[in-house]
């Protein structure tokens, strides 16, 4: 783990490519590309780190205390999206989208995440709900059905509640 100072630099000036940087390391072969393709054997993608994204609106980053979960993405209110290039569906097409959030909204504050393939304004292949998870760093997994996807696409995820209020923590994603 960095240390605060380093973190803060390098989040000043390349929390997107960081992110990219230490997926390739773990998971990602050298040409940025997942190895694995979806129902070709492997039971889940790579993980996306959250703070990897290449574009967003109205969001921030912050420290994540889940288990390797370097940053995460909060700040998260109505109209908010987050964009990822060049996510690997595979040949054999991945349907389930888990996404490692925590939120501590109040109760009865709720909003939905829609997954978006290619452009923010397109059908979107998902969408699914977050309410309290009971604090801002309360990390679980959300699966959540897509429709069957394969190739590669930018991935954009849009946000919506009708509270007015923040309502969602995203640590990072996974294909299945
Ligand atoms: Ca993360």
């Amino acid at each position: 783990m960095p240390r605060r100072s380093e973190r803060q630099h390098q989040q000043r000036h390349a929390a997107a490519d960081l992110g990219l940087q230490r997926e390739r390391r773990s998971a990602w072969t050298s040409a940025g590309f997942p190895t694995s393709t979806g129902g070709g054997g492997a039971s889940a993608s790579p993980t996306i780190q959250a703070e990897a994204y290449n574009g967003q609106s109205g969001t921030s980053t912050e420290a994540c205390g889940d288990t390797g979960g370097g940053q995460d993405v909060g700040w998260i209110s109505d109209g908010d999206w987050l964009q990822y290039n060049n996510v690997d569906f595979g040949s054999g097409g991945w349907h389930t989208f888990n996404a490692r959030v925590a939120s501590g909204a109040p109760s009865g504050v709720s909003g939905t995440v829609e997954v978006h393939l290619d452009s923010l304004t397109s059908t979107p292949i998902g969408s699914f709900s977050v309410g309290s998870t009971g604090g801002w760093q309360n990390w679980t997994t959300v699966p959540s059905a897509i429709s069957t996807t394969t190739g590669t696409h930018t991935v954009y995820l849009k946000f919506a509640t009708g509270s007015g209020q923040d309502f969602l923590n995203l640590n990072s994603f996974t294909l299945s």
